[in-house]
């Protein structure tokens, strides 16, 4: 199947990021990729959508921006609850490209979490099936293999292989998110960047961090190479700044023209000075997830 937004620059350079068993779906083949200008945002509300609203214009593209609550500053912005599926395909309609963050982005009830994070992101891909959106890019999460054990060193570059061990509901349902991104470039044709966000926050708060911050410039290059780069199926990449006490493998994001700017390194000592390191036997020393393998629902 072979959708018809045709408009901005084509882009044909071959891409070696599609999944690793071969670009084989509905999508591959001779309909070149034309890099999306119309961009609808789930959660533009939010911390990341708050940084992605000030980023993604300088890199030329319109945006949509949808939350369940009114978005600052923004009085175009649509109310859609992404529960609502007939809602969501009317926000989709007429745009090139959806970059999905809406939803709930800690741990929670698994009913909330089914209803929100699973159910809606369900809803938000048969939206783009129905109204021809070829590229999604989705906020998954670290929090897919956050029972990963820490690595002993740094710079071990954990790949994206790497198997799924989810540390709540809500790694769980990022899991899901990438499974179905999976289905619909395969079944369907609509083609995904799943990126495991590290942690996008204005700088390292935590020695976690140390290793999976996002600084906000560099979201705005990985999400916009995300929403450009031609020939993707379904890519699932790591998306972290350069950091030096990072863990995990940039190469996939890098394949799809990123190219990070920023390091947490420079917040490293005052950091430790302050907080000193984490101890053996404690969730932050032992897995990449670190406190979300403790973190329970909150109460309402
Ligand atoms: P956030 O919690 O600040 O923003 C999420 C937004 O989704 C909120 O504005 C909220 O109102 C909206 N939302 C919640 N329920 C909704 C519903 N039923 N319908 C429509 N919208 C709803 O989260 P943040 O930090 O901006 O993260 C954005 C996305 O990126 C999330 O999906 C999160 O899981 C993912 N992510 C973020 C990371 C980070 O470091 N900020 C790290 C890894 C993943
Ligand atoms: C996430 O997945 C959360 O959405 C975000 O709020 C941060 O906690 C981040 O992971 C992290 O691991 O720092």
């Amino acid at each position: 199947m072979h959708t018809t937004h045709r408009l901005g620059a084509r882009m044909t350079a071959p891409n070696p990021t599609s999944s690793a068993d071969g670009d084989t779906g509905p999508d591959s083949g001779a309909d070149a990729y034309t890099a999306p200008r119309t961009v609808l945002l789930t959660g533009a509300a939010g911390g990341l959508g708050t940084v992605l609203r000030a980023s993604l214009p300088g890199y030329g593209y319109r945006l949509r921006s949808t939350d369940i609550v009114p978005v600052p500053g923004d009085p175009d912005a649509l109310l859609v609850d992404l529960r609502d599926q007939d809602a969501v395909r009317e926000a989709v309609r007429g745009v090139d490209a959806v970059v999905h963050l809406g939803g709930l982005s800690l741990e929670n009830t698994f009913d909330r979490i089914l209803d929100v994070n699973i159910r809606g992101t369900q809803h938000l891909y048969e939206a783009a099936r129905q109204e021809g959106v070829r590229r999604v890019v989705f906020a998954s999460s670290s929090h897919t293999v956050g029972y990963t054990p820490r690595p002993a060193k740094p710079t071990e570059d954990l790949p994206v292989l790497t198997p799924y061990r989810p540390d709540t509901f809500y790694g769980l349902s990022k899991c899901f998110g990438e499974s179905l991104a999976q289905l619909y470039a395969d079944r369907f044709g609509v083609s995904t960047v799943s990126i495991r966000i590290g942690s996008c926050f204005p700088e390292p708060t935590s020695y976690r961090m140390l290793a999976t911050w996002l600084s906000a410039a560099d979201a705005g290059r990985l999400f916009h190479a995300a929403l450009g780069a031609p020939d993707v199926h379904h890519t699932v990449v790591y998306g972290t700044s350069a950091n030096t006490r990072g863990w995990w493998d940039l190469a996939p994001a890098r394949a799809l023209g990123y190219r990070p700017q920023d390091d947490a390194e420079p917040y490293a000592a005052a950091l430790i000075a302050a907080r000193g390191e984490p101890a053996p036997g404690s969730a932050e020393y032992e897995y990449l997830g670190g406190a979300f393998t403790e973190m329970t629902a909150p109460d309402r």
